[in-house]
């Protein structure tokens, strides 16, 4: 059932601003707005900004620009009204307090998009293509998402349908009109189809990998022993003084966490204590767990090393052992020579990277080898067309390629009714499809979607 009631909602961040926005959707906008326009006669024109004064009983709040979206072309599907105000809390407060006076009710988050979804402007995947949009924070995640509400998942979605459907329809035909003079389908070609229609669903769930980076960074651990450099190395990347730098060892206790745009790659880069097995104290052995805790849950690890200094043989084990738990965990780890601006003691092994964390110099270059690594490991988003950056599609996509095997094996399993078994995977194989579009999503599951989104949008 389509929403009947009007809503209304600051669509601007809270806190002041220099102009604020407040939104009203539904079939009673423009009356609202009219009352708090104070306009009786005359109403908005479509599409065309007026200059207006905003009014309620204690008198005037702020002059307005108001932007009318007819129900036909607006963004939710309904009459959609936009006014434009200056961005004090206590004027947003006082405009949002007229709309609901004069007949709106406060939208929840994500209303606006959920009744752009209701009205069918958007399916569910743009929708969700909203949201991510809101909070993209990189040249990739930003193309991703655009691509996304611009319909290009969806489209990928269609595409990945279209033969199953055609294949159901085939084998209902056969089993619904087995007088009629429909060819049968040979169970060995049918079992090659399924198998043949399974791998671009698989493919395109595979590329979640790409879209979990996309959507929360890859996780990048710095680690190394004490006064490595490594917290210069985190302010280097990010190119600011996020962490304390100190000349004593130790300075570090906790892991620092911080989102970086390194080169288009989204990542979130971690600090940690340095390496130190002789923990003296109980705090000291907290942050061994700590680092050790970052280390496990990173997806590339950068391991530090004074180049000023001899590597000595408690260095080496700690090298030694951060290079095997990766190994095990198959974690790629890139080796850094720091403070390259001193003469250099330590020995550089293949495969390292240079640095100097204090002047800058071998950032770049790092930079560019990270991206090398993990782009390599991630795959390329820009050639793989859609990417999935949310669970939720993944699961999906995992539950079709699932039905569809499902469906090869039950042909040579039961040879005698393998044609309406096959039937029966192939419809939840469509539903597994739909439910990333939406058509036939409920209330439970939409609401879910929708609350991650901002009030307003
Ligand atoms: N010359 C030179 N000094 C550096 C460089 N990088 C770091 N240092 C110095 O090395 C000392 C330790 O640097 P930090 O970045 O605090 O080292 P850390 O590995 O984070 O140390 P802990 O947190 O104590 O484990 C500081 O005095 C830094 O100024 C470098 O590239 N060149
Ligand atoms: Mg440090």
């Amino acid at each position: 059932m389509p929403p009947t009631d009007t809503i209304a909602a600051i669509a601007t961040p809270p806190g002041s601003g220099a102009l604020a926005i407040a939104r009203v959707s539904g079939a009673d906008a423009l009356r609202a707005t009219a009352v708090v326009l104070g306009r009786t006669g005359d109403t908005l024109s479509p599409r065309q900004a007026s200059v207006a004064v905003a009014r309620d009983q204690d008198g005037d709040i702020d002059q307005v620009v108001a932007l009318y979206y007819p129900a036909a072309r607006s963004p939710t599907g309904e009459d959609l009204v936009e006014l434009t105000c200056h961005g004090s809390v206590y004027i947003q407060r006082r405009l949002l307090a007229a709309l609901l006076k004069a007949g709106a009710r406060t939208a929840r988050p994500g209303e606006f998009t959920q009744r752009a979804f209701l009205s069918g402007r958007l399916d569910l995947a743009q929708a969700e293509a909203v949201c991510d949009l809101i909070h993209v924070g990189t040249r990739l995640a930003h193309r991703s998402a655009l691509f996304q509400l611009e319909g290009g998942l969806s489209r990928s979605v269609a595409g990945l349908r279209a033969p199953i459907l055609e294949l159901l329809t085939h084998l209902e035909a056969c089993l619904d009109h087995p007088d009629e003079d429909i060819l049968p389908l040979p169970g060995v070609q049918a079992q090659s189809r399924l198998r043949l229609l399974a791998v671009p669903v698989a493919r395109l769930a595979d590329t979640f990998r790409t879209g979990r980076i996309l959507r929360d960074g890859l996780r990048i651990c710095i680690v190394g022993r004490p006064n490595a450099g490594k917290s210069s190395l985190l302010n280097a990347l990010l190119g600011s003084e996020r962490a304390i730098v100190c000349a004593e060892p130790g300075t570090t206790r906790d892991t620092i966490e911080e989102p970086c745009d390194l080169a288009g790659l989204p990542t979130v880069l971690v600090d940690t204590a340095g390496l130190d097995h002789d923990s003296r104290s109980t705090a000291d052995a907290e942050s061994l767990q700590r680092t050790k805790r970052a280390l496990r849950a990173s997806d590339l690890a950068l391991l530090v090393i004074d180049g000023s200094r001899p590597v000595e043989a408690e260095d080496e084990a700690s090298h030694r052992r951060v290079m095997e738990s990766s190994t095990a965990e198959g974690r790629p780890v890139i080796t850094v020579l720091n403070k390259a601006d001193l003469p250099r003691r330590a020995v550089p092994g293949p495969r390292v990277c240079t640095v100097s964390a204090l002047q800058g110099t071998g950032i770049n270059e790092l930079k560019l080898l990270v991206n090398e690594r993990l782009g390599r490991d991630s795959g390329s988003p820009a050639e793989s067309g859609a990417t999935i950056t949310c669970e939720r599609h993944h699961q999906a996509l995992r539950h079709c390629a699932a039905e569809l095997e499902q469906a090869a094996l039950c042909v040579g399993r039961h040879p005698e009714r393998w044609e309406e078994l096959c039937a029966r995977h192939l419809r939840e194989a469509l539903a597994a499809l739909d439910d990333i579009t939406g058509p036939s999503a409920d209330n439970e599951v939409l609401d879910g979607i929708f609350s991650r989104f901002c009030v307003g949008k």
